[in-house]
């Protein structure tokens, strides 16, 4: 697992190269701009039960025949199971963006799972779908300039998408 300061020092060490001046730059400005990252950090993770249900919910209005008998989300069983890994997926998602690497998500959480989903008939692009809603609402949550220091967080949100995108791509 790395994070944006062992990712460069393993790349230099590759390379057998010093850490290089732009690259520092690139991590002052990662340190100086960290408030912005642990807020949408704590703002999800305080979020993220309805971010789960929301983005649930509208999946299942989308595609009710998942809840239908026979659908993979019917009994109980499977809405847990399905409500679990949505919001194991964004937890990982508050990993990468916590640690500006998506290392920890693809390590961990994304590597092997459309094998999983194959294995067990779970409709990876109905999660994708899941996933795609989780990331709307969570980029909503996270950018609402209400309650907090006002300041540009594009390249923030930008990042934040990016880790959603690669899940859903992981699996759709
Ligand atoms: C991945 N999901 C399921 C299982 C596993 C995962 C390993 C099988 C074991 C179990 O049931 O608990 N586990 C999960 C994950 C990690 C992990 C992401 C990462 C670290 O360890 N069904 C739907 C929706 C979708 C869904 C489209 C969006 O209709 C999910 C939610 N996952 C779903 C369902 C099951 C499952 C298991 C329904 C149960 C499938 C079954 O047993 O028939």
């Amino acid at each position: 697992m790395l994070d944006a300061f062992t990712r460069v020092v393993s790349q230099a060490d590759t390379r057998g190269e010093y850490v290089t001046d732009s690259q520092i730059d690139a991590l002052k400005n990662m340190v100086s701009e960290g408030s912005k990252r642990l807020d949408v950090v704590n703002r999800i993770t305080g979020s993220a039960s309805a971010i789960v249900a929301d983005a649930a919910r509208a999946l299942f209005a989308e595609q009710p025949q998942l809840i239908a008998p026979g659908g993979n989300a019917y009994t109980n069983r499977r809405m847990a199971a399905c409500l679990r890994d949505m919001e194991i997926i964004l937890r990982y998602v508050t990993y990468a963006i916590f640690t500006g690497d998506a290392s920890v998500l693809d390590d961990r959480c994304l590597n092997g799972l459309r094998e999983t989903y194959a294995a067990l008939g779970v409709p990876g692009a109905s999660v994708a779908t899941g996933v795609n809603k989780m990331k709307e609402s969570a980029i909503r949550i996270a950018n609402d300039p209400n309650g907090v220091t006002r300041g540009d967080c594009s390249a923030l949100m930008a990042e934040l998408g990016s880790y959603f995108d690669r899940a859903a791509a992981a699996v759709g």
